[in-house]
């Protein structure tokens, strides 16, 4: 790689990602530095202004739990989460973060953010937890903040980070490439905080064709926090716990608005409400089938059942909510009119906020939401930490939410840091602690900076790289761009080749095995120990391939590094389900050979990748709310 410069960067803190849980940290750390004389760095694969989950902005911050305004206590949010998660989580995490959201919620409206208020100036509730927002823009807002914050010369945009830079069993950075220049990055650092968003496309997605590419989360968040703090030894949890969204099918507009704000219900193909005519089945899920609201997972299974059954397709009531709304004006026919204006403006900028795809398909489609239903489907699996999912880094808890039960297994010095010290992880990079969504991620960033920074204070010795690491890493990550020179023109077509596999045709591999094996759509979400396995040896081969990933540029660069980050999360996720010997969380997959719970597994199952073996362990669920 003669024509490749290697650029080095020193710094104390390194912040790798540029979203919600990345913005926030910079903000905090930037504070924290200057007191402290330290340098923060942050890395972005792309430009932070538009990066991310947010890019395309938010109609709601779905978490705000009002602690001051006596809307709610911590332990709601705890009994919410908890209960959501089907008893898996980490309520100390969980709580630190509900304890600061709120704080970032101020901020962002500081900024300018515009969160809807009514006639008294207070905040308009989507649910209980959920603020109503003009959020085009959010992402934009959010980072400017922190751009403020670091200084755009500490600010490198369009670098792709693909491994973490060790010596030994420590972290002293990590190692990427431009995806505009040929430059390769050394990022030297005291600490590192993780925060690279979930993982989209390891599933078969539900788009082909014409509309492949379109996906819920974002298709550029591709599984770089799992991969990096799975590299570099940290332990992981939660690695089963995907998240199966039900959207507007096809261009996957979210349901929250329509479910909380209109109180739409949904309907199958024999106008049945599979929330009433399902419940008896909640019963064999107590005690979270009884909770209120229902969780997520198993709102999804009562709509499978149905649509198991062929009594699909499902609908959304869009035309009924709007209606029944209104309805209450229709002795005021000017009143009325104003109203239905209204909900029809609202219903549109949800989708125009957030998922401008789904406004698009609905126009295309001449779909009038006040007069006609819009289909509904539940989406491929995702991996993501920060909203209904729970797959992330195994962190320590906050010091001050111990229990004499808790305090041994949870805390472990610094908020938010992995078991590899120096290393910490936020938003959907950190584990067990789901229901952060935006507002929350950004919290849990600065919670996470705050403790990187003190970690950078107490442990001031400079990181030692070791040169002949960095140039093994340098060819292994130049490698498919050499690959592809050498053997191009070969075959007749340069995608079919005997040397070589491009990235695109290895992500449709991963995504069959994923989605035949380990429970995708194709599969009803259903798996067993032998499809695992099955699974498993098939890739094998894949990983076998993964060496032979060959790149045109540095954008096919790019793509065939997200690709083997995605391989890692499939490889964690297929282990993990495998581990977990029960039927959890109906609704997100179903494993048919253990079908139902098994109060044996009220437990973190927990997987460490080290030397090239997974070691996998159960870890107590313990919690916090009886002593807060
Ligand atoms: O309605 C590398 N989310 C919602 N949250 C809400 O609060 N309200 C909503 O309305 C939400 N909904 C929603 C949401 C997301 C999406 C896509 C839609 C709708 C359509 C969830 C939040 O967005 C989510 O919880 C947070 O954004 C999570 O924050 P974080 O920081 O963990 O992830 P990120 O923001 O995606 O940022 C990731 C960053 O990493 C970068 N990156 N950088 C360098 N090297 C690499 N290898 C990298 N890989 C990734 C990315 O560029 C990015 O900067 S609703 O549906 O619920
Ligand atoms: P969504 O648009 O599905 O991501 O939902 C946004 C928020 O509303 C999340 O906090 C969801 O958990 C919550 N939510 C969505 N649908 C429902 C529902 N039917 N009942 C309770 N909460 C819901």
């Amino acid at each position: 790689m003669a024509d490749f410069q290697t650029k080095e960067v020193s710094t104390d803190l390194l912040i790798i990602g540029g979203g919600m849980a990345a913005c926030g940290a910079a903000v905090e750390a930037a504070y924290w530095a200057k007191k402290n004389g330290l340098k923060v760095t942050l890395v972005d694969k792309a430009a932070m202004d538009r990066s991310g989950a947010v890019a395309m902005g938010l109609s709601a911050i779905n978490q705000y739990v009002g602690l001051k305004d006596g809307e709610n206590t911590l332990k709601d949010y705890l009994n919410y989460v908890r209960n959501d998660l089907m008893g898996i989580t980490r309520e100390d995490v969980v709580a630190n973060i509900a304890r600061h959201v709120d704080g970032s919620v101020h901020l962002f409206e500081k900024w300018g953010l515009p969160i809807w208020t009514d006639d008294e100036g207070k905040y308009v509730h989507e649910g209980r937890w959920q603020l109503m927002i003009n959020g085009e823009s959010y992402k934009v807002i959010v980072a400017e903040a922190a751009k403020n914050a670091l200084g755009t010369d500490n600010i490198y945009e369009r670098v792709f980070i693909v491994d973490p830079l060790m010596n030994g069993d420590k972290c002293v950075g990590a190692v990427g490439f431009s995806v505009r220049e040929n430059i390769f990055y050394v990022f030297k650092a005291k600490a590192v905080m993780v925060a690279m968003g979930g993982a989209v496309h390891v599933f078969k997605p539900r788009s082909s064709g014409e509309g492949l590419g379109r996906a819920w989360y974002p298709p550029w968040n591709s599984g770089s926090s799992a991969y990096f703090t799975l590299k570099a030894g940290c332990e992981m949890t939660c690695q089963e716990v995907r998240f199966i969204p039900v959207r507007f099918k096809d261009a996957y507009g979210p349901v929250g608005a329509w479910f909380l704000l209109f109180k739409s219900r949904a309907t199958n193909g024999l106008d049945e409400n599979y929330m009433q005519t399902r419940a008896g089945e909640l019963e064999n899920w107590a005690p979270y089938g009884k909770v209120k609201p229902v969780p997520a997972n198993l709102r999804n299974w009562l709509m499978l059942l149905d649509v198991m059954d062929g009594k699909g397709p499902i609908y959304m009531r869009t035309e009924e909510a709007i209606q029944n709304i209104a309805n209450e004006f229709k002795d005021d026919p000017k009143a009325f009119k104003k109203k239905m204006k209204e909900l029809e403006s609202e219903a549109w900028e949800d989708f125009l906020d957030m998922t401008i795809s789904q406004a698009i398909l609905w126009a295309g489609m001449n779909v009038a939401p006040e007069e006609s239903k819009s289909e509904i489907a539940a989406a491929e699996p995702y991996f993501i930490g920060s909203h209904s999912g729970a797959s992330g880094a195994w962190v320590s808890g906050p010091e001050d939410l111990q229990t004499a039960e808790t305090k041994d297994e949870y805390f472990w010095g610094y908020a938010n840091m992995c078991t590899v010290p120096g290393i910490f992880a936020a938003g959907d990079a950190s584990g067990a602690s789901s229901h952060k969504f935006s507002s929350g991620s950004h919290a849990e960033g600065r919670i996470a900076a705050k403790a990187a920074i003190a970690y950078c204070v107490d442990n001031p010795a400079e990181p030692k790289v070791d040169y002949a690491v960095v140039e093994e890493l340098k060819t292994r990550i130049l490698a498919p761009l050499d690959l592809f020179e050498k053997n191009k023109g070969y075959s007749s077509d340069n995608n079919i080749h005997p040397e070589y596999i491009r990235p695109k045709m290895f992500m449709f591999r991963l995504q069959k095995i994923m989605d035949e094996y380990a429970g995708g759509v194709s599969s009803q979400f259903k798996t067993s120990k032998p499809l695992i396995e099955r699974g498993m040896f098939l890739m094998d081969f894949l990983r076998e391939d993964a060496e032979k990933l060959a790149a045109e540029d540095l954008h096919e660069l790019m793509r065939c590094w997200e690709n083997t980050h995605r391989m890692w999360q499939a490889e964690a996720h297929m282990r993990t389900i495998l581990f977990r010997e029960e039927t959890r969380w109906p609704g997100y997959y179903f494993r048919t050979d253990t079908p139902g719970m098994n109060a044996d597994w009220l437990a973190f199952a927990n997987c460490t990748w080290k030397n090239g073996e997974w070691e996998m362990k159960k870890r107590p669920v313990k919690y916090i709310h009886e002593s807060i």
